[in-house]
């Protein structure tokens, strides 16, 4: 068996999704996708410059050697935009395979572990009353678990997930259009003074049942971090989110040190090199990462087999901004792993998106049923693909209030 031709497409309905499509000389096709949000076209370039004319002639069904030549053959080591055009292609031949093999990918990896697989929606208010009308809405639609973000008083809305007054909560989705950062601004202080009673208000509220997630985006210093953790541990938390950059990875012993509110970290990894430490020396409780710029589906099992050694279960990173075909490679590795904890998941169930990706993946009551088409159980309409153009978009920058660039 043989590759005989390799595509990428740039585009979708409001987003860049980046898409390859690699044919074989028996008429199976394999997907993949290489979305790496706000800089689509460099991974599309990884692909169509450098892996593309590589994979022609080459067996689809040696996954695994390919995944070597790739990043061995790279020379300068991960890095999100080669580790999303990595993951492209591995997805792609691992789809090729679970179609030769008749069998959806799950089964490929040993089967299911649970029938379908826990989600979490983003609730979110420009002020507390906003955010608990949305927290309901998701109730209502039969959410058990809900990330919660708030605008915080005297700080501008535009804030890291909040909807501001004019958005209607359920359609609220970061605006990353333009090749010029929006401006949004932080202030520390405020926030660790109103976040812990916040959340402590969603727990009145709701009660003991509901799961709360909070993203704090990376804003809080190691310290601030701890101080925080501690202050909302009584609020019972599913987890709290990169409270503070993992760069600095031994920081997160202070927090561990000061509380035992679970956290989720990885979103930005695109390695097992990236989390090795927070896994091993188990400063985390969930592992973020995201199997399309994480090197694909034969990169990310290794990260979750080792978070598995560790107690760390998987949460991967499903933002808006991730195409369809990887949501499917995550649903699969969802299905199957023993450590699996929860799933992000936001709307891109619009007619538009099915279209462009037809898939008999399902979401129903917060929760994932994975399909049983064989491989990724995701297709591909080019005749849709030609509707749409790239178009550049940026992530929001953050300021302190005296000016100063923070992180986002
Ligand atoms: C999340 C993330 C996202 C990121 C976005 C950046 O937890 O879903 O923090 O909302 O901001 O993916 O590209
Ligand atoms: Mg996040």
């Amino acid at each position: 068996m043989k590759i005989t031709d390799a595509k990428v497409f740039v585009g979708g309905p409001g987003k860049n999704y980046v898409t390859l499509k690699v044919m074989t000389d028996q008429g199976i096709y394999g997907l993949g996708d290489a979305t790496l949000n706000n800089r689509e076209t460099l991974p599309a370039a990884y692909l169509s410059d450098y892996l593309i004319p590589n994979l022609i002639g080459k067996d689809p069904r040696n996954s695994e050697d390919m995944w070597q030549f790739m990043y061995r053959g790279a020379y300068f080591r991960r890095g999100p935009i080669a580790m999303a055009a990595f993951g492209a292609v591995d997805m792609a031949l691992w789809d090729i395979k679970g179609k030769l093999a008749n069998m959806p990918l799950y089964q490929l990896f040993g089967g299911k572990s649970r029938d379908s697989a826990l989600v979490y929606a983003h609730a979110t208010g420009s002020d507390l009353e906003a955010l608990m009308d949305s927290v309901v809405s998701y109730q209502e639609q039969g959410y058990e678990a809900v990330r919660v973000q708030c605008g915080v008083p005297g700080m501008p809305v535009e804030s890291y997930g909040v909807a501001n007054r004019q958005q209607s909560d359920e359609q609220f989705i970061t605006d990353f259009s333009g090749i010029h950062p929006k401006q949004e601004v932080w202030g520390t202080e405020r926030y660790m003074r109103f976040m812990p009673d916040a959340l402590a208000a969603v727990r009145d509220r709701f009660g003991p049942e509901l799961k709360i997630l909070h993203d704090v985006h990376h804003r809080l210093l190691p310290r601030e971090a701890a101080e925080f953790a501690k202050a909302v541990e009584s609020v019972g938390l599913f987890w709290l989110e990169d409270p503070t950059p993992a760069d600095d990875q031994q920081a997160l012993r202070l927090l561990r040190q000061h509380s035992t509110v679970p956290v989720a970290i990885g979103e930005v990894f695109n390695s097992v090199w990236d989390c090795k430490q927070l896994i091993e020396e188990e400063l985390i409780d969930f592992i973020r990462v995201a199997v399309t710029y994480a090197g694909g589906i034969t990169h990310v099992k290794r990260i979750v087999d080792l978070a598995a050694l560790h107690h760390v279960r998987t949460g991967f990173h499903g933002a808006p901004s991730h195409s369809p075909l990887c949501m499917a490679a995550q649903a699969h590795l969802n299905a199957w792993a023993p450590n699996f904890g929860i799933q992000e998941y936001l709307v891109l169930g619009t007619p538009a998106c099915d279209a462009l990706f037809p898939s008999m993946h399902r979401m129903e009551k917060g929760r994932m049923y994975v399909s049983d088409a064989p491989g990724l159980g995701v297709d591909f309409d080019e005749a849709e693909a030609k509707r749409y153009q790239y178009k550049p978009g940026s992530h929001p920058v953050t300021r302190l209030t005296d000016g100063t660039l923070w992180n986002y």
